[in-house]
């Protein structure tokens, strides 16, 4: 179809002055610098809500998993208790030489007596990946069933050895060497954590077990152990 002059010179007219409004507003026929700086920032505040509620939904679960593991292993030591009339103990016994270093020696001792070797009772119903070696230390020959003669821990969610402390040890200071959310080792006593309200220690006739909890640092109120931790 053959297009008069006059109506081409309209129309190259129209399209020239739809170009010029463009450009007056800054557009070029797409957003504005501000426009775009709105939508990136309105996207970083979505995802940074994003990445926190998954973070939150991820400790929960964990939290959730690591009182379920203590209450598996608290329901072991009572079995143990049921079985020999005492429960584990929380520190070396003088027959033990030579000793693995003393940290993490509370939870050690307690792998030691549940697994022992020679003994028809073993812990079956926890999994390996229960257990770890934080402080990479071993006894010069296997005292456990397991081949490997390091001396292991029970590990929470987070990789970091549970503290277990037999009521004879509430007072005594035993050091544990766990990882902080950003990896860094801290090397620390645990005591056996005393009720505010009664003044005595929690479960004050049988054991406490106790996880350092999401950030992996004892003795503050994201603990979670086989008694109720006191919040602030
Ligand atoms: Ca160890
Ligand atoms: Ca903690």
């Amino acid at each position: 179809m053959r297009i008069s002059k006059s109506l081409r010179a309209l129309l190259a007219r129209d399209s020239g002055s739809s170009s010029a409004v463009a450009e007056q507003n800054g557009t070029q026929g797409g957003f504005t610098l501000i426009e775009l700086l709105a939508v990136l920032l309105i996207l970083s505040i979505l995802v940074t809500f994003l990445v926190r509620s998954v973070r939150s939904a991820q400790i929960s679960v964990e939290v959730g998993n690591t009182k379920a593991l203590i209450q598996t292993i608290g329901g072991l030591v009572q079995e143990y208790y049921n079985e020999f009339e005492r429960f584990p103990p929380s520190t070396f016994p003088a027959s033990l030489d030579p000793k693995p270093n003393r940290i993490n020696m509370g939870v050690e001792m307690l792998v030691i007596s549940l697994w022992r070797q020679g003994r028809p009772w073993q812990a079956a119903e926890i999994g390996e990946d229960a257990l770890g070696n934080t402080d990479g230390d071993s006894t010069k020959t296997t005292l456990t069933r397991f081949s490997s003669p390091d001396a292991f821990e029970l590990i929470d969610l987070w990789g970091n050895p549970l503290a277990y402390i037999h009521r004879r040890d509430y007072e005594k200071e035993i050091h544990y060497l766990t990882y902080d959310e950003v990896g860094l080792d801290i090397e620390g006593p645990v005591k056996g954590r005393v009720s505010r309200k009664t003044g005595d220690p929690h479960r004050k006739s049988s054991f406490q077990i106790i996880s350092a909890g999401p950030d992996g640092i004892f003795g503050n109120a994201d603990d979670i152990a086989n008694f109720e931790i006191e919040r602030d």
